[in-house]
């Protein structure tokens, strides 16, 4: 491909190491099985759950039998990051750059994101033979999703859309079709249907599909499943996520497509504020929640699951950072990475074939007008405090600023180096409230001017 073209633009260093190891990984071609047809993802993100959700993390009194399934056949990471808020996470994950490049450092902003500029996933998949669907929540990025590429899309606005009630009529938009949801109709239902349509239309060809569940965004309703006395409807939800991730790993075993089909299980961001105080793994509260810049915001789950594949009941400690995802799927499928634009993103298809790869030495983390990089013992953010994480995700101490710890020192200066190298304050400048929730005003009429053009 454009290899050269490419070398004179990818001297750019990530996570500590050349992302022409992921060049080579994707132009090798490694990912393709014999028979020819192209592995197919299904990319699964639920909605505001960290790891205190999911049993397998060791969430207490929440039960997620299928997710445990998938991660005891295939690879669950421990060490896997994404932005505290959707918006900017989602923006990670389908370009494979840093909010500061795209503008995506707070919620409003994610609106400044523009198809001529920002290659999302699905563009990049296309030229190798893939088809790609978008399910679920796009209210936090810009346009639609066939604006960004994508073939087929049933997307809703706004957040943890489930049921019509007094307040609200819910509709959605299947394909450029706006839809009223049905009384008694459960959008969750809705948006499974759709899915196990796409893949029976596209058994016999290469599919992404980017499935954004509902679940388990508030406002928490009780779901099909709820008793009507139910005292827990969190849990509830919680249930009924784990169930839908089950009836659509029942739906590609039916189809025959379970051997071909790498599955992504992922959180958008961490534990809502609202449900973190009853979230706790092994009996301990996680540090922070959603929309902070502790690790209970942006540390979330990730679960692998691709049989023959991906090492069965693996545990990896890799750090994954959320940009790390478009890389991996363009290798995945063969793609040529987009040369126009520098990309953070590093691939992890040598551990999701269960090798070594080149791990991430640190990632990167940003909202609003905050950012940190971190390894896996320590943490420096942008106003160059040091934290100690070793004992993570429960305690991050502040390091003392005269510290005379030659280990935290040294963790200082390989920290620093690394956001010298981004120089996040270079790039493009959060004016947002500063929350990462909001734009200013200023800030949000220049959106709504440029949305008008
Ligand atoms: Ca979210």
């Amino acid at each position: 491909m454009q290899r050269r073209e490419f070398l004179k633009t990818a001297a750019w260093i990530v996570g500590g190491s050349s992302i022409l190891g992921n060049l080579s990984m994707g132009q090798t071609g490694s990912a393709a099985p014999a028979s020819g047809k192209k592995p197919n993802i299904l990319f699964i993100l639920a909605d505001d759950l960290g790891i205190d959700g999911v049993s397998c993390y060791g969430a207490d009194g929440l039960k997620t039998p299928n997710l445990d399934r998938l991660a005891q056949g295939g690879t669950r990471f421990t060490n896997a990051y994404t932005a505290p808020l959707c918006g900017p996470s989602r923006a990670l994950m389908l370009t494979g750059r840093y909010a500061f490049r795209t503008g995506a450092t707070n919620q409003d902003a994610t609106g400044l994101m523009k198809p001529s500029v920002e290659t999302m996933i699905p563009t990049i998949l296309k030229p190798a033979g893939y088809v790609s669907c978008m399910i679920g929540k796009w209210g936090q990025l810009p346009l639609g999703a066939a604006e960004f590429g994508f073939d087929e899309q049933l997307q809703f606005k706004g957040s943890g859309v489930y049921w019509n009630n007094e307040q609200k009529r819910q509709t959605y938009v299947e394909n450029g079709t706006v839809k009223n949801l049905r009384d008694k109709e459960y959008l969750p239902d809705v948006m499974h249907n759709y899915l196990v349509d796409f893949l029976t239309r596209h058994r016999d060809h290469p599919f992404y599909a980017y499935y954004s569940m509902s679940h388990v965004h508030g406002q928490i309703a009780p779901t099909p499943d709820s008793a009507p006395d139910s005292q827990d409807l969190y849990a509830d939800n919680i249930s009924y996520m784990d169930k839908l991730v089950g009836k659509v790993v029942s739906t590609l075993e039916q189809l025959k497509l379970r051997e071909n089909t790498l599955i992504i299980f992922v959180g958008d961001n961490g534990t809502a504020t609202g449900q973190a105080a009853r979230c706790t793994v092994h009996g301990k509260a996680l540090s922070g929640s959603k929309g902070s810049m502790l690790e209970g915001g942006s540390l979330v789950p990730l679960i692998a699951n691709w049989p023959g594949k991906t090492p069965a009941g693996k545990v990896s400690h890799d750090l994954i950072d959320a940009t790390d995802f478009l890389p991996t799927f363009a290798g995945l499928a063969g793609a040529k990475l987009p040369v126009k634009n520098v990309l953070d993103g590093h691939s992890f298809l040598p551990q999701l074939h269960g090798q070594k790869g080149e791990p991430r030495k640190w990632i990167f983390m940003q909202l609003a007008n905050q950012w940190y990089a971190r390894e896996a013992g320590w943490k420096l953010n942008h106003a160059g405090e040091l934290f100690d994480m070793t004992n993570a995700p429960f305690e991050e101490p502040l390091v003392p600023a005269k510290t005379t710890n030659p280990k935290a020192i040294a963790a200082r200066k390989r920290l620093q180096a690394a956001l010298d190298q981004l120089n996040p304050a270079g790039g493009i400048r959060d004016t947002g409230d500063g929350t990462g929730r909001h734009a200013n005003r200023e800030e949000n009429r220049a959106i709504r001017k440029d949305k008008k053009k």
